[in-house]
């Protein structure tokens, strides 16, 4: 029925106009997280991810690239948000991760995670800012400590709106 369908979207195009949004829905993308000995741009810095803060869109899908042997991702129960699924990686293994709920996603490299390997997804959307300060909360050991102040800081200097 071409006229309701035509009604349908004209209606949708208003109120995507009255909410700023593109009318279509993003599509999901993949981005790409590096497991690495070394950071490229800073030698000094050791077992990294690249990029360690990520920005995705609900159903983006994060693939963890073994770029060097030894490490993983493992999320951190008490920094995901409600409802998201933890996952668990195995030593040298890809692993995808599609992330559906918004919020702040802590991982980090089980070998490494004292020696500072640790990382965040942020996913944006309604309900982002929920476990903010939870994720930011928990209490850290070692070099993490220290990665995680950065992190944090870097996130406040942050648009995320
Ligand atoms: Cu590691």
């Amino acid at each position: 029925m071409p006229f309701h369908f035509t009604r349908r979207a004209a209606i949708a195009t208003s109120a995507a106009a009255l909410l700023g949004r593109p009318v279509m829905a993003q599509e999901p993308v993949m981005h790409e997280v590096q497991m690495l000995n070394v950071d490229p741009d800073n030698p000094r810095a050791r077992q990294v991810y690249i990029p360690r803060i990520l920005v995705a869109q609900p159903g983006d899908t994060v693939k963890f690239v073994s770029v060097d042997r030894g490490h993983n991702s493992e999320s951190v129960p008490e920094m995901m948000p409600d409802g998201a699924e933890n996952w668990e990686g195995a030593i040298n293994d890809d692993i995808e991760v599609t992330v559906s709920v918004p919020g702040f996603y802590g991982y980090k490299c089980t070998p490494h995670a004292s020696v500072g390997m640790v990382g965040l997804i942020i996913v944006q959307g309604d309900g982002m800012m929920d476990n903010r300060e939870a994720a930011q909360g928990v209490r850290q050991r070692g070099r993490a400590r220290q990665v995680w102040d950065e992190i944090w800081e870097e996130v406040d200097g942050m648009d995320l709106a």
